[in-house]
């Protein structure tokens, strides 16, 4: 039978009644396979279910049913394998709230589609029950850890040196006046994650307090960041000397030179950007969306595990 339930009321637990919902497109159906006299929608009425229990059952729409019988473990138990005998589907956690969808993927897919971060995800994830339908075991899946990234907000630490403009980065990159830039060393003390959108991508940005000395509170605050960060952009003024020592020269992924409005880098640089003219923050956004989400595995054709990545969200 094309229909599923869910207990509105804590599961198995017992209580005075108990709250089962029935979701159908078959109601008329339901009725006979469980030799009830039908409820009209819009209307309630107490009914002896499954040889079980008087219940009040309550019939809000066409489509769907709310069964109310006394809720003591063994009858939770008994309506519960009566329904699974009639072929009714149990939804999963908070499935029922999508009593339009088709199938269980479809089903997480619309819960996922709810909570997804980047505008990339939308896409992707409607695409889903399509192609886990058509799904070849065989042909393996999509890259489920960095689709995640989709769904959760990968970490993004910019650290460097004291006063090169990883404020104003920030705030270039996002377009907005999110973080406190000034012409002052330590002007950041602590470190501050905004979420802002990158080619599509949404990642959490932590903004660190410049590093001018290893051993100090802000670069132990800004090495513990870059530690955490799935990406780890290291920023050098565009006018620093390569032949300097950098207090902040820590393993990253990426070297973002700043300030270039002031001068071309001496160093070899992954970006090369002024939050002052807008120059190469485009860029820069769209590597960091790539090194994050390649487009190798958005562009992957295969099903992806979607629901995992929403679990430990
Ligand atoms: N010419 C120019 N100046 C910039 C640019 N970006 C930042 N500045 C200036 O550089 C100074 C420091 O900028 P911040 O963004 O506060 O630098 P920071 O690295 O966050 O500094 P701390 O938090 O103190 O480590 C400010 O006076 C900014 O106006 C840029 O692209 N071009
Ligand atoms: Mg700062």
């Amino acid at each position: 039978m094309n229909a599923r339930y869910a207990a509105e009321t804590g599961g198995s637990r017992p209580g005075a009644v108990a709250v089962i919902r029935i979701d159908t497109e078959d109601a008329d159906g339901f009725f006979r396979a469980c030799a009830m006299a039908p409820v009209s929608p819009g209307a309630s009425a107490v009914r002896r279910v499954l040889g079980l229990d008087e219940a009040l059952v309550a019939r809000p729409d066409s489509r769907t049913l709310f069964i109310m019988p006394h809720g003591g473990g063994a009858i939770l138990r008994g309506v519960a394998e009566g329904l699974d005998r009639l072929g009714l589907r149990r939804a999963e956690g908070d499935a029922h709230r999508w009593p339009e969808a088709r199938d269980a993927i479809e089903e997480r897919m619309l819960g996922v589609l709810a909570e997804a971060t980047s505008p990339r995800a939308v896409g992707l994830l409607l695409d889903q029950p399509r192609r886990w339908r058509a799904h070849d075991p065989g042909d393996g899946m999509a890259d489920a850890h960095v689709l995640s990234r989709l769904i959760r907000p990968p970490l993004v630490a910019a650290v460097g040196g004291a006063n090169i403009g990883k404020s104003s980065l920030l705030n270039a990159v996002s377009g907005a006046s999110v973080a406190l830039a000034f012409d002052r060393a330590g002007t950041t003390r602590d470190a501050v994650g905004v979420l802002v959108e990158l080619d599509g991508l949404v990642v959490r940005w932590l903004d660190t307090p410049g590093i001018d000395a290893l051993g100090t509170p802000a670069a132990m605050i800004a090495l513990d960041g870059a530690r955490q960060a799935d990406l780890v952009l290291r920023c050098v003024d565009s006018t620093a000397d390569a032949s300097d020592p950098d207090p902040a020269a820590i393993e990253a992924d990426l070297v973002v030179a700043t300030r270039a409005d002031r001068g071309r880098p001496g160093f070899r640089a992954d970006a090369v950007t002024s939050a002052s003219t807008g120059l190469g923050i485009a860029e820069l956004a769209r590597l960091i969306r790539s090194s994050l989400t390649p487009d190798a595995v958005l562009d992957d054709p295969r099903p992806w595990r979607f629901w995992d990545a929403a679990a430990q969200a």
